[in-house]
């Protein structure tokens, strides 16, 4: 069964730019890239083109994600697989694949409109090593683990769990979380790589497309600087540092200049090979900042 391979890169909309392009490279330590377009730039964390493509749109939320498959074949086999079960997707232009810096492209919709894209061949640019926007002792952990993850906001997790399936993604609840109210919360995550899940849902109700979306440094000392830097500026911090239970990754949930979250990561284990769940945390991650969509309990009393 062919599947997608990683969450290759995402589009953002944002209304501050000059903003997004400080906190990204001065705080996350991501490198510009500005191919002279004007109402774009991108946002680099390895060798591609870039990850992430940042839209003066004014929307300040998620515009699009890409997950990309091996190459042409598994491309046709993945649309076949979709056409199969009715769900609907348009093979992209040649000019809409070269805006994306890609060779291959589908684009259509998951179960709450999230706009998607199934992609081959991205544009690597191994004649231009990667600047970080900030010194940094490592790099960002890109290789077999895709760009990071994002939590989406999804209507019907049981539709949005089928609809990953379909692209090959696996996983299953992993949480159950009590909340003051009485309720569980019940989140799913999925995974199509290394990276413990790329893809997370199942909240309750999101104002935004996105919650929050995963960088992970490869050395500690990056995260910690960051952390710093978070709280030297004064940031919201929606989640403390803390660790996940299910991918072990020490993280922490800072605001960014759309209003919504980047969780900045080091250290997570690979994706088991069998489902777990959890009551909790294993520390940390304390409720801050509140308005962010986070304010779960992480950590079990
Ligand atoms: C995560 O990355 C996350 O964002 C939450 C809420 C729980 C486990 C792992
Ligand atoms: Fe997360």
């Amino acid at each position: 069964m062919s599947t997608v391979t990683e969450l290759g890169y995402l589009g953002i909309g944002v209304s501050d730019a000059e903003a997004w392009r400080e906190y990204a490279t001065q705080l996350v330590g991501l490198q510009i890239v500005d191919d002279g377009e004007r109402d774009r730039f991108y946002l680099r964390m390895d060798l591609w083109h870039h990850r992430i493509a940042v839209h003066q749109d004014g929307s300040d939320d998620l515009a699009y994600l890409g997950w990309r498959v091996a190459g042409p074949d598994e491309l046709e086999q993945l649309a076949a697989r979709l056409k199969g079960s009715g769900v609907k997707y348009r093979e992209a232009s040649t000019e809409e694949a070269a805006e994306r810096r890609v060779l291959g492209l589908l684009k259509l919709e998951d179960p709450a409109g999230n706009p998607t894209e199934m992609f081959w061949a991205p544009q690597v640019d191994c004649h231009k090593p990667f600047h970080p926007g900030r010194p940094l002792f490592g790099r960002f952990l890109t290789e077999g683990h895709g760009l990071g993850h994002c939590i989406l906001r999804q209507k019907d997790p049981t539709a949005a769990y089928r609809f990953y399936r379909l692209l090959g993604l696996t996983g299953s609840v992993e949480y159950q979380l009590a909340l003051p109210n009485g309720m569980v919360a019940q989140p799913w995550f999925m995974h199509c790589n290394a990276r413990q899940h790329s893809v997370a849902f199942g909240f309750g109700p999101m104002p935004k497309r996105i919650n929050h979306l995963l960088l992970e440094y490869t050395h500690l000392d990056d995260l910690g600087q960051a952390h710093d830097l978070a709280r030297e500026r004064k940031l919201d911090v929606a989640l403390q540092l803390g660790k996940h239970a299910n991918d072990h990754a020490l993280t922490f949930y800072v605001a960014n200049p759309s209003g919504w979250l980047c969780e900045l990561a080091w250290g997570s284990r690979p994706a088991l090979t069998q489902q777990e769940h959890y009551r909790s945390d294993v520390f940390g991650h304390q409720n801050e900042a509140s308005g962010y969509g986070t304010d779960i309990p992480m950590r079990a009393p």
